[in-house]
């Protein structure tokens, strides 16, 4: 799948071509070559840029660069976000105004060029100043996200460094593939408080993710109060995997997280996994089991033996209140509503539940989305089926996919062997489970969402995106999280957002973010895979 941009600017990267953007007096090769000296070459960027047209002399921020923005709420939120990045670590003023002036960093909507769509944008440096402009806010703030990363590493630290803050000349003309680019992450085998999934959330924004799906309900746990079902939490989220003390976010602590998301322009999509992975609801209400009988609670890693009694008026009396309170707090489209390991689920039983659960979703004006094992019911129209199969996936199941797709089911694909990132990097890898096989660093770039069911008749146009899963059934601390997520998690980015690229012309991309992530105290695998700059 030879993406001919990224794999050109990665020659160039190697070969020091003169004026590929790179800052005067750097060293341009390959970051391994260059004894780990950041190379900032304006191809270097991740995900891959759509047009990247070196030249020009490099802009170069100064205490004196204003950011001039337009005077609406949106485009200010974004200055100052630029500004909260680029003021601690060059430690200049940067004023966010709206008055016009020239020269600085310029943020500007214009609907102008139709090519951007809604979520691109032209970033153009040059030695009088640096321009970003987009259809709309968002693609202001993916312009940001890039023009980080076209700043030296150390822009990245909290506090004041001596650098020069070049930007190399150029244009960038970017957009992307897919309008899905998704990160989910389990908060229901371990519990993460709001400050660790804010955290999470910009990690992932700096990758141009906008889609934060929250894994918020299991066999483990009961994560977000509900008000009609108030034991949900008071008894199913006390504890998690290993037995821990557990966890819930109150309605404020969720708008919190929908909020902070929003702000860096991701949507949530809550999960509430039905009508397996259901143990938590079960132990915490009796009446909602088939024989008025809870089970314990369950702090195991085991999956499939938990059912919601499908026969029982409770059960959608339950389902309704749930979906109802949720979508009250989620302002967006999506409502994931699991299917998966429905197990201990007849499949005539399966069927019948998820056609009352889907009514619901929809009663309640939201999007169904659920694992893929949603195309063995009856998807209603405009649902998404999540494809979480692998290489070992049977026919058969790959099948009902592609036939739930014929008929206009969208597909996001989270491919277990590749976007899994709960799964091993190695067998030596401490953290992670391996059911789909070891996921090193190469293995979660080297795919194409575009093709991958190719082989069962999946068209590119049944594709709306791609999303990295990152459960936790072996993860309980941010820096467990963010070892099994970098330096993978940019990788599956690139799938969501870029056209093309090769192994061997990314990874010396992903070489040159090991000084980024190392700024911003993000803990990461040093894969042997990876070209890392020597120290
Ligand atoms: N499969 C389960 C998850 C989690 C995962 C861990 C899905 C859709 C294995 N279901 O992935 O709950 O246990 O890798």
């Amino acid at each position: 799948m030879p993406g001919t941009l990224p794999r050109l600017f990665g020659a160039l990267l190697l070969l020091g071509g003169a004026g590929v953007g790179c800052s005067s007096g750097d060293d341009d090769a390959s970051p391994s070559q260059n004894e780990g000296k950041p190379v900032h070459a304006l191809g270097r960027v991740i995900p891959a840029p759509a047009s990247v047209e070196p030249g020009g002399s490099p802009y170069t921020l100064t205490n004196t660069t204003a950011i001039h923005i337009d005077d609406t709420r949106e485009v200010r939120a974004i200055g100052e976000y630029l500004a909260g990045v680029l003021r601690p670590s060059t430690g200049y003023p940067l004023p966010v105004t709206a008055e016009s002036g020239t020269g600085g960093i310029a943020l500007r909507l214009s609907a102008s060029d139709e090519s951007l769509g809604d979520e691109g944008y032209r970033l153009e440096s040059t030695g009088d100043g640096l321009t970003l402009t987009a259809r709309k806010p968002a693609g202001l703030f993916y312009g940001v996200q890039t023009l980080r990363q076209l700043l030296p590493a150390a822009v990245e630290k909290s506090t004041e460094q001596s650098a020069v803050w070049e930007v190399p000349g150029g244009t960038i003309t970017d957009s992307p593939r897919y309008s899905y680019r998704g990160g989910m992450i389990d908060v229901a085998r371990h519990f993460f408080t709001v400050d660790q999934v804010k955290r999470y959330i910009d990690q992932l924004a700096l990758y141009k993710i906008n889609k934060l799906h929250l894994h918020l309900t299991d066999d483990q746990g009961w994560r977000l109060a509900i008000d009609s079902w108030p034991k949900l939490t008071t008894v199913g989220g006390s504890t998690e995997t290993g037995g821990g003390e557990g966890g819930f976010y109150t309605k404020g602590q969720y708008t919190e997280i929908v909020e902070y998301a929003g702000s860096r322009f991701l949507e949530v999509i809550p999960e509430i996994d039905m009508p397996g992975h259901t143990n938590a609801i079960l132990a915490s209400y009796a009446e909602l089991n088939c024989k008025d009988t809870a089970p314990p609670l369950y702090t195991g890693i085991d999956v499939g033996f938990s059912s919601l009694c499908v026969d029982k008026p409770a059960t959608y009396d339950f389902v309704d209140d749930v979906i109802r309170e949720v979508a009250a707090l989620t302002p967006g489209k999506y409502i994931h509503i699991g299917g998966d390991e429905a197990d201990n689920t007849s499949h005539d039983d399966y069927v019948k539940f998820m056609d009352r659960a889907q009514a619901v979703v929809l009663k309640y004006g939201k999007t169904v989305m659920g694992w893929h094992q949603l195309a063995g019911a009856e998807p209603v129209a405009g649902a998404v089926a999540q494809y979480w199969g692998y290489d070992r996936t049977e026919a058969a199941e790959r099948d009902l996919v592609a036939g739930a797709a014929k008929k206009g089911t969208l597909l996001v694909l989270s491919p277990a062997d590749r976007t899994y990132l709960d799964h091993k990097y190695t067998s030596e890898t401490g953290l992670g489970l391996q059911w789909a096989g070891l996921v090193e660093v190469d293995r979660a770039y080297d795919w194409d969402p575009a093709t991958y069911l190719k082989d069962v008749g999946v068209e590119e146009g049944s594709v709306l995106g791609v999303e990295a899963p990152l459960w936790t059934e072996t993860l309980a601390t941010t820096s467990d999280l963010e070892v099994m997520a970098f330096p993978r998690l940019p990788g599956v980015a690139e799938r969501a957002w870029s056209t093309g690229g090769e192994w061997d012309e990314y990874k010396l991309r992903l070489a040159g973010h090991a000084a980024r992530w190392e700024a911003m105290g993000i803990k990461f695998y040093k894969s042997p895979v990876v070209p890392w700059p020597k120290p």
